[in-house]
């Protein structure tokens, strides 16, 4: 099977050098871990596992219930739960591997800190824009839909396929599936689809990873769920729809961690909309937080990083306000009018 790369061959020579020998690795995703996060940490971490090598996948915070059946995943060291260890174990690494993020502050104020006065060697594997400059190693590429998908050509081009044991290929396919929209967002590519075949190959249990990331709400989420797609606005002209949900709502229905992944691409179903927005009021961090999806080349990387302290890729990206939640949206309503017509 043939496998494009546009990867920098004295890159990759320089990370077989660095992992010949057994290491101290911490391998790190970005806060509030996803299942592409978590899916190539713990994928990478099971790959490294078989070299002698003392490896440490160190989340920032905790990851969401529907990703704690991943192989490994009761092995993750949670920084904001164990700051001590953490640090300790984060000074001690030899390598530091960062994924699907680019800048250290994707970690939080507290663990960037710590970061930044490592004196370290790190490696970057990630697929967003605008990668900064701290990794020694840095595997960057947007082409790819999931930095698992990347993961998987980049420990190809290592020579390390034999390593990739069921228990790293069944953590590697969950974030192929759940940053690819189950195969159906449009950087979905026939090596994404020949990725997933060898990895079945390898053991995958599709099925039942479908089923433990998408067949798991509880009643509460699905009331939460109605409740936003009720607070959905259509502005018609402008091809666009939000949803909200304030703090007393997200209360109402007892939110957990995760409950509201994927509702901002309810927003998207709708006929003749390609571009929406997802609110949702968070009254301890002062902050509205908002995830932006779009359709083909209308830009939501842009549009987040312009105006709400964000970015992301050009069809999923995050944002936040200081505003209140009203003014918020009434800020949204105006720039989308004005940019957008
Ligand atoms: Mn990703």
């Amino acid at each position: 099977m043939y496998f494009r790369s546009m990867m920098n061959k004295s890159d990759i020579e320089g990370v077989k050098t660095l992992i010949s020998t057994p290491k101290r690795i911490s391998i790190i995703p970005h806060r509030n871990p996803d299942g592409d996060a978590m899916g190539s940490t713990l994928g990478l971490y099971h790959v490294l596992k078989q070299m002698q090598h003392e490896v440490q996948v160190i989340a920032p915070n905790a990851f969401p219930d529907f990703l704690a059946w991943m192989p490994a995943a009761d092995q993750v060291l949670v920084f904001e739960e164990n700051k001590k260890k953490a640090t300790e174990k984060l000074q001690q690494s030899d390598i530091v591997f960062t994924l699907d993020f680019n800048v250290l502050s994707r970690t939080g104020d507290a663990m960037t800190s710590v970061l930044e006065s490592l004196d370290t060697t790190f490696v970057m594997i990630d697929h967003h824009q605008m990668p900064a400059d701290y990794a020694k190693f840095t595997f960057s590429d947007t082409t790819y839909g999931s930095t698992c998908e990347l993961l998987y050509i980049l420990l190809q081009e290592l020579d390390l396929d034999a390593l990739i044991n069921k228990d790293a290929a069944n953590c590697i396919y969950t974030g192929i599936v759940t940053d690819s929209g189950s195969f159906r967002f449009p950087k979905t590519t026939s090596q994404t689809h020949q990725v997933v075949a060898s990895l079945i190959e390898k053991g995958v249990n599709n099925p039942e990873i479908h089923n433990a990331l998408f067949n798991n709400s509880s009643y509460n989420r699905l009331q939460l769920l109605g409740r936003a797609l009720q607070n959905m606005v259509i502005l018609p002209e402008f091809r666009t729809s939000y949803l909200y949900l304030t703090e007393d709502e997200l209360n109402q229905f007892h939110h957990k961690k995760g409950d509201t992944e994927g509702f901002v691409n309810y927003g998207l179903s709708i006929d003749g909309i390609d571009f929406t927005a997802f609110f949702t009021e968070n009254k301890e961090e002062g902050i509205i937080k908002i995830s932006f999806r779009s359709l083909g080349d209308v830009d939501v990387n842009e549009f987040a990083r312009t105006h709400f302290e964000g970015g992301g890729h050009i069809n999923a990206a995050g944002g936040k306000s200081t505003l209140s939640l009203p003014e918020t949206l009434e800020r949204f309503k105006s720039i989308i009018a004005s940019t957008k017509s």
